[in-house]
């Protein structure tokens, strides 16, 4: 009698995953490439479904950031959808036009085609989102785009199957295109959600930040002992501290990279590959200088010029780390 199909219990391999100073397209004809992820105006993307532009301007080298698989990746598009995998993991981005400022329907939209695709593949696990949209802090209160985004994330998420949400980043661009960007990794294995202990999990937010928490873990650890890092900002419990004071907001920031990384029995920074997201360029300098302090054994720090979805928080840092079996 033929045995039931076993799950597949192997663990993932583990993703490379690195900032280059190379020309992309000249990246894309390795067949172990998962993405290639370029920064502001003056990246030239190519047109591979395996390519991304965030809209975010450097403020330190620029460079691309580059995925790299273990094994051959395939590729294409599906309506709005680009999509590459190697079988384990999937790589997913997707833009949408808002129609009408609704930033609310173009994140539904965009959560239900990324997450459709997704179940219906042999890679259904959602790791790691990155939301990019315009003005991420106009309007009040419960009007904030910000906001808005959250609710129509989490209408989109009505299929989501996962027993948690997937580490995430949401961050302000400048521009006025009113387009949505999401990317990110699903896998064919589970990974494990980290949640941080000095924060409120965001998705128990008190309604004071809108009608609807925001739907993301604080971290996911990969069975191939990968730590993918959502954006940290200077959030204790679930109040912002230190408005207007940027090496406070720094310092408690690391404060929380180092508890958060610490649930894991890891140290922060250590082969960490860390993005920055600064509100005012005028202050890269110094949160450069303050990475390089507190984490000088990363193996990579991108500068981004990008708002945080809360006005009063000048800084966010998220990242992706290597952490020991
Ligand atoms: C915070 O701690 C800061 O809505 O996807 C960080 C990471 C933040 C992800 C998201 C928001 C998101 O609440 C903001």
């Amino acid at each position: 009698m033929l045995e039931p199909m076993s799950q597949s219990t192997a663990p993932l391999s583990p993703l490379g995953v690195r900032y280059e100073q190379v020309d992309a397209a000249a990246l894309l004809h390795g067949d172990d490439v998962l993405a290639v992820i370029g920064f502001g105006s003056r990246f030239a993307a190519p047109d591979d479904p395996r390519v991304v532009r965030v809209a975010l301007e450097p403020l330190s080298e620029p460079v691309v950031e580059v995925w790299r698989s273990a094994s051959r990746v395939r590729s294409g598009r599906e309506g709005a959808l680009r999509w590459s995998s190697d079988g384990e993991y999937l790589f997913l981005a997707i833009e949408v036009d808002e129609i009408g400022d609704d930033i609310g329907a173009a994140a539904e939209s965009a959560y239900a085609q990324l997450i459709a695709f997704a179940e219906a593949s042999d890679t259904p696990h959602f790791l790691r989102l990155w939301n990019y949209l315009d003005a991420i802090n106009l309007g009040d209160g419960d009007e904030e785009r910000y906001r808005r985004f959250c609710e129509g994330r989490a209408r989109g998420m009505v299929d989501f199957h996962d027993a948690s949400y997937p580490a995430a980043t949401a961050i302000g661009g400048h521009g006025d295109a009113r387009r949505l960007l999401v990317y990110g990794i699903a896998a064919r294995n589970n990974g494990a959600s980290i949640e941080n202990p000095r924060q409120v999990s965001a998705w128990r937010y008190p309604r004071e930040y809108g009608r609807i928490a925001p739907t993301f873990a604080r971290a996911m650890r990969t069975d191939a002992d990968q730590l993918l890092i959502s954006g940290t900002a200077a959030v204790v419990g679930h109040a912002s501290r230190h408005e207007d004071d940027l090496s406070a907001q720094l310092h408690e920031t690391f404060a929380n990279l180092d508890s958060l990384v610490a649930a894991t029995h890891g140290t922060f920074g250590e082969r960490a590959l860390l993005k920055a997201y600064v509100r005012d360029c005028a202050q890269a300098d110094a949160v450069a200088h303050a990475i390089a302090m507190h984490a000088p054994h990363a193996s990579g720090v991108l500068l981004l010029a990008g708002d945080i979805c809360r006005r009063e928080l000048l800084v966010e840092i998220d990242g992706v780390q290597a952490l020991a079996r």
